[in-house]
């Protein structure tokens, strides 16, 4: 089993109720979520020392978030307290053909106002295997643009591998803040989760043309000819039927090679918010333990897919059921 540290905002997230929107609800559901709090907790199910370095506020919100995490047995020595405020986000749940929609009510918060690197770095990275963050967290303000680009800078002098999803969210930063901020980050990283909207809009990777084999190995050839550096890209692509229903596929190249899993049918999906990171968590179980590329990326959609049945941010499955979810896959690829 290996040694993973992940670092990023959690935030409270309150959802309302499938039918209802934000402005007519009286109830709304409680959950934890932020992407590398979802990718930790979903290696911890698999049986990975996580340590989740984030800081949040010394108050009873805080301390929920503390026993939220203590739960899935990760690490949380790196977990600051202080600050004045816990992140929180407001999900209106979609259905049918009405898409989710999400509010954010995170400035200020104890994370995004830190503007130092709070830990002692060495002892943080000490005998880690991969350190994992997303774009998400440089997004949060112009220091953390610098200090992720510091952390990466240790972990990689620490002799770990870098993972990095982009995670481009357009509530929190243009596109072209985001391109020159992966230019200076994508150096330093191993393992990249990226999509094609990425390497066309932030990375500015032009569009295949009707002539090119359009498939997402002609943009992980693209970006890997712009960043040598990087041993695998991972992503999903989905097929959308609604809200409510699609198609998922996994993909990864790695060694020049493309590879992509069995398709699953997700219908019904419950709730796709953190399926990005159940997938990635899944990669990087699958790196941890030295599984083939075809196993890893089944792993991962598989991990993936169950996310989407289940409720709040986080994967909640062992690597068991995972494993034999992987069989339910159809091996069908729709396009
Ligand atoms: O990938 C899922 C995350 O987007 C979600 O948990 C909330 O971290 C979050 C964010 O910043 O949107």
């Amino acid at each position: 089993m290996g040694k993973v540290v992940t670092l990023g905002e959690i935030m409270l997230r309150l959802s309302t109720q499938a039918g209802n929107r934000l402005v007519q609800s009286d109830l709304l559901q409680a959950h934890y979520g932020g992407g590398e709090a979802n990718v930790g907790i979903s290696l911890a199910n698999y049986g990975h020392d996580i340590i989740f370095a984030s800081k949040i506020p010394d108050t009873a919100l805080g301390d929920a978030v503390f026993k939220h995490l203590r739960r899935y047995r990760i690490d949380t020595r790196f977990l600051l307290t202080g600050g004045q405020r816990l992140g929180t986000y407001y999900l209106e749940t979609g259905i049918g053909e009405r898409a989710a929609s999400v509010l954010y009510d995170r400035a200020g918060s104890s994370f995004a106002e830190m503007d130092t690197l709070e830990w002692d770095l060495a002892e943080l990275f000490r005998e880690v295997d991969i350190f994992h963050v997303s774009g998400i967290t440089p997004a949060l303000s112009k220091r953390w643009q610098k200090m992720t680009l510091e952390l990466m800078k240790q972990a990689k002098k620490a002799g770990c591998n870098i993972s990095f999803d982009i995670n481009y969210r357009s509530k929190l930063w243009s596109q072209q803040e985001a391109g020159q901020t992966l230019q200076q980050l994508l150096p330093y990283v191993d393992y990249c989760s990226a999509g094609k909207l990425d390497a066309i809009h932030l990375l500015g990777i032009d569009e295949a043309t009707s002539k090119q084999k359009v498939d997402k190995a002609f943009y992980y050839r693209k970006m890997q000819q712009m960043f040598p550096n990087i041993q695998l890209f991972y992503g999903t692509k989905r097929t959308v039927h609604s809200a409510s229903a699609n198609q998922l596929i996994g993909t990864i190249w790695l060694e020049n090679k493309y590879y992509e899993s069995k398709m699953h049918d997700i219908d019904p999906i419950v709730d796709r918010v953190g399926a990005g990171d159940a997938f990635a968590g899944g990669i990087l179980h699958g790196l941890l333990v030295e599984m083939l590329p075809q196993a890893m990326v089944d792993f991962a959609t598989a991990a993936s897919a169950l996310k989407h049945t289940i409720h709040g941010d986080c994967n909640q499955f062992s690597k068991e059921e995972v494993e034999r979810f992987k069989e339910v896959g159809s091996g069908k690829i729709s396009r």
